[in-house]
């Protein structure tokens, strides 16, 4: 071993650490000054030597593995800073970019249209019910004055259910095609005052087109007590209609037939986008048909154990469907349910 063989051993060993990679760093270190490295060799192998060959060399040797062992710890923190900056500058965030919007869900329309109506009504101390939509042919028909032999009953106007009935008082097994089989539970269940809006899902066997919808939507009201009137029944209605579509707007009662009412009238709303001059929306009439209503007939109070002498009412319905298609403009009441997110997001 000669000074001259270190002093080779060196400038290799530098020119390999000032060129070392994160993946070679670590061998170029054993293989210099590890167990069986090429410096700890010749250090383990001064023993040999001549006293002054040893102690020259020695210094010489420990010089070279100081300086070494810095060159490594120097390279090391060089390839930690340029991995550092590297990792910087490839995360780096713009953070003059827009951010991304988030996508917030919101209540479908006819939920929103609903929710409007519901909420005119608790203002004026009405509660919501919330019942079954299986229903019995008794709560759907007979309770509420629809004869047996009514049109309404057949398979073209009811969907019946294949299930076991109740009782044979009650009759078939049917999706409810009307809310009011509700208010004849309420009524069984309560007594006078009562004032409810029961609005729900209703289902009649049409076949799905632009204005029909085997599954639609209805508003039913109840309001029964001693000595409730037909005015208060204009009242209520008009107080309502100014509330959902405008103090401004005119409304008019035509007569009309239901079974469960007596009076009946339907009423009808100055035209919500021409205001009464005559548009498409209108069918140039001025007036938009908006609900059904009536007091209700003395033989619907008997069949729930009412004296009808005593107590009176009226009663109201409405298609939260219809009324969100006119309010929005829509020609089809499919595009409430097939769920089209670029339709819906509309409303939101
Ligand atoms: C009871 C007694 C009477 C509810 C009423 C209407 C008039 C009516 C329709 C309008 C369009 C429903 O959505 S629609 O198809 N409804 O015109 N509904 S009176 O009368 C009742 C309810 C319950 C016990």
């Amino acid at each position: 071993m000669e000074t001259q063989d270190l002093e080779k051993l060196r400038k290799e060993a530098l020119v390999e650490v000032a060129a070392a990679s994160p993946e070679t760093i670590e061998a170029i270190r054993v293989a210099y000054l590890g167990r069986k490295g090429s410096l700890t060799e010749i250090l383990k192998s001064l023993g040999s030597l001549p006293p002054d060959d040893r102690r020259s060399l020695g210094n010489q040797a420990n010089n070279v593995r100081r300086e070494l062992e810095e060159a490594l710890n120097h390279r090391v923190q060089v390839l930690e800073k340029e991995s550092l900056e590297a990792r910087l500058a490839s995360e780096a965030i713009d953070i003059s970019l827009p951010g991304r919007s988030v996508h917030l869900g919101s209540r479908h329309v006819l939920s929103q249209t609903i929710r409007e109506i519901e909420d005119i009504f608790t203002g004026l101390g009405y509660g919501i019910v919330d019942t079954r939509e299986i229903e019995t042919e008794y709560y759907n028909f007979t309770a509420l004055n629809t004869p047996e032999y009514h049109p309404a009953r057949t398979l073209q106007g009811t969907y019946y259910v294949d299930a076991p009935p109740v009782d044979e008082k009650q009759g078939r097994m049917l999706l409810r095609t009307q809310t009011s089989p509700a208010q004849i539970r309420v009524m069984e269940q309560q007594k006078p005052p009562i004032f409810v809006i029961v609005p729900g899902k209703v289902y009649r066997p049409d076949v799905a087109d632009a204005t029909h919808s085997p599954m639609f939507h209805q508003v039913e009201g109840l309001a029964v007590g001693e000595g409730i009137t037909f005015g208060d029944l204009k009242g209520t209605l008009e107080h309502f209609c100014h509330k959902m579509f405008g103090p401004e707007r005119a409304v008019r009662l035509r007569p009309h037939f239901f079974p469960f009412t007596e009076p009946s009238t339907e009423v009808d709303v100055q035209c919500i986008r021409c205001g009464g001059s005559g548009c498409r929306i209108c069918s140039h009439t001025g007036w938009l048909e908006i609900m059904g209503a009536g007091m209700i007939d003395p033989n619907v109070f008997a069949m729930v154990g009412y004296d009808p002498d005593k107590i009176s009412g009226f009663a109201f319905g409405m298609g939260p469907d219809r009324i969100a298609m006119l309010k929005y403009d829509m020609s089809d009441i499919r595009m409430f349910f097939e769920n089209d997110v670029r339709f819906l997001a509309q409303f939101s």
